[in-house]
Parts: structure tokens; sequence; C-alpha cells
């Protein structure tokens, strides 16, 4: 019977704690206007496989800094599954709204109709992704990718448009299923596609990194590049700096002039890659601009006045070319 005491004890003053302090919980606070209520924003990126991609993050902290939002980051590390980890979490959380730059195209549909039934908004930025469901996403911020494949393709017909025989092209394709890769390549081959002479003889992955950029040029160096046989490449066609910079590498380490021996193309405009156009190592380079951390902070805002907001906003890009002035290439922040 004395054990049992004690215990008894325990349980009813613990029950009048419970009930203690869910009273203190249930006072009336402060009115909700009251309160300095700040946005608060999950953002889930997808990694840190590029100069690009740090800029995109440099971009979206720095800004919600300047804007006053309340950011949740998380880091993928190039992993889906820690993008839908990092996106329950905020919805555990209750932020306000999120945004994420989806690593692949597919395998949303769940998580974001945990979102939907959360009544929490999503805004993609940077890539896009492919769904049956509707009202998954409010809006898409970022690049025209298929634009940006076209105007690689456009420049190449452009260079070579007094050329007589075939034009050999290998492709450095970024993050397989991924929406700039699938984009960027669609929109070179349509620019090609009637014109036989431009021949795309190898097309592999280097996956958006400088690493697998050099691994994946050793490769196909070893297994198509033959001169005396005559198999050589005329271009390279690179969906990231990152991954043309290290074919560069590549290419010089075999005693091949990039720029001169090969014709060497681009995407992003970081400035190592406008460092080699101007030294002649690289012919052109697409633009895609990672900052768009401010449009990101003004959307998030306007969302949560209650404002509409756009379903689709894109950069305005460029394309920079052995052509431009030295002096007119723009100086890059990352
Ligand atoms: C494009 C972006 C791509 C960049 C790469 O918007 O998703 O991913 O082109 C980056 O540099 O890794």
């Amino acid at each position: 019977m004395k054990k049992i005491a004690p215990l008894f004890i325990a349980a009813l003053a613990l029950s009048f704690g419970v009930l203690y302090y869910t009273a203190l919980d249930t006072s009336p606070g402060p009115p909700e206007d009251a309160l300095e209520s700040k946005i608060v924003l999950g953002f889930a990126q997808l990694g840190a496989e590029s100069e690009w991609r740090s800029a995109s993050s440099e971009s979206v902290q720095r800004a919600a800094r300047m804007y006053g939002v309340e950011l949740m980051f998380e880091n993928a590390q190039q992993k889906q599954e820690n993008q839908i980890k990092a996106i329950r979490s905020f919805i555990a959380h209750r932020v306000d709204v999120i945004a994420f730059a989806p690593v692949v195209e597919s395998g949303w549909d769940n998580v974001l109709a945990e979102a939907h039934d959360a009544g929490i908004p999503v805004i993609l930025v940077d890539r896009k992704i492919e769904t049956d469901l509707e009202d998954m996403y409010v809006s898409f911020l970022g690049s025209d990718f298929l634009e940006e494949g076209r105007k690689a393709g456009r420049w190449l017909r452009s260079k070579f448009s007094d050329w007589e025989g075939d034009v050999r092209i290998v492709e450095l394709r970024g993050t397989e299923g991924a929406s700039p890769t699938k984009g960027r390549d669609e929109g070179f081959r349509e620019i090609l596609s009637d014109d036989r002479r431009f021949r795309i003889v190898s097309s592999l992955s280097g996956d958006f990194m400088r690493s697998k950029g050099r691994e994946t040029m050793e490769q196909i160096l070893s297994e198509y590049y033959d001169p005396s046989r005559g198999r050589g490449i005329d271009v390279i066609f690179a969906h990231n700096d990152d991954m043309a910079l290290g074919a560069i590498e590549v290419l010089e380490s075999h005693g091949i002039k990039p720029g001169q021996d090969v014709v060497m193309i681009s995407v992003d405009a970081q400035r190592s890659a406008l460092e080699a156009l101007k030294e002649g190592k690289l012919n052109c380079v697409v633009e895609c601009t990672p900052y768009v951390g401010e449009q990101l902070m003004q959307l998030v805002t306007a969302l949560v006045s209650g404002e509409e907001i756009p379903s689709a906003i894109y950069s305005e890009e460029t394309i920079f070319t052995e052509d431009d002035p030295p002096e007119s290439l723009p100086e890059r922040e990352y």
C-alpha cells in the first residue's frame, strides 16, 4: 500500500501540473496582429554541386536578410530524399511558404500533396517538376532552359556556317532527370536537327560538377578521340561552366587547345568562365543567372499578403561570345 501512495501523489501532482501548465498556456496572449510576426520561409536547396549553386544559395540568404524574412534553409547534398525530408520538416514547423529547387523533375507528388493539404503554398525556384496533380505549386521562378539550349545551337550554326564537312559534337550533360539538362539538350538539338552536318557523337553526364566533368571528358577521349583514325572532336557543348572548366583541364593535359582545336560552348557565365572566354579557351557562354533571391522574397511577401502572383517568372538572360570585346563582359560576383 505504501508503495502505491507516493506513486498516487506523483500522478496527482503531475496531472495538476499539466492542468496548471495548460491553463497558463491557454491564457489569452497578445492579439495576433500585435505580434511582430515575421514571414517564415522554408527553402530546400538541392546541393552545392557548382559555383552557380553556391551563388544561388547566397542570393536567397542575402535577400531573406534584406527583406526581414525568417529563412529555414536546408541543403540536400543533391539527394531527393533529403529535399523531401526538408519539405516535411517545413510542414511540421508550419512555415508560411515553402520554396525549393527540385534536383530532378519527378517524384514530388506525395510531399507536395502533403504541403497542399497543410495549406502551405510552394514556389519552385530554378528547376521544374513533372506532375499530373493540379495546384501542387503556385509559381515557378527561374530560367528558360529550352531557350538556353537554342541559343547555344544558334551560335554554333553561325560559327560553322561556312564549314563543308561534318561537325562532331560532344555533349557534357548535367544531372540526368533535371529540368536544365532536359531543356538545354532539347533546345540545342532542335536548332541543329535540320542540318545533317551536326552530329552528336557522344552525350554523357558530368552531373553539373567540375570533377565529374573531368572524369567524363577523360572517358570520352579514351573511347572516342583518335585523330589517327580520323576520330576527332570539333565541338564540346557543356551544360554548365563547372563541367566545361573541367573539360578544359583535361583537353590541355592531352595537348589539345580548347577554344582553338575544339570549339567550346558552356552555360551559366560564372566569373571563371568569362575569364576563360577572354583567354580564348571558351568560344561561347550562354548566361543562366542564379540571382533570383530578391524576386523570391517579393513573391513570398506578396503571397503572404494575399496578393495574386504570376504562375511563372523567367529571368532575362543573354549570351557572351568570342566576338564580345573583353571590356564589355560583366563583372561576376561568383
Ligand atoms: C540552372 C541550374 C544548374 C546550373 C548549374 O538553373 O539548375 O544547376 O546551370 C547548376 O551550374 O549546378
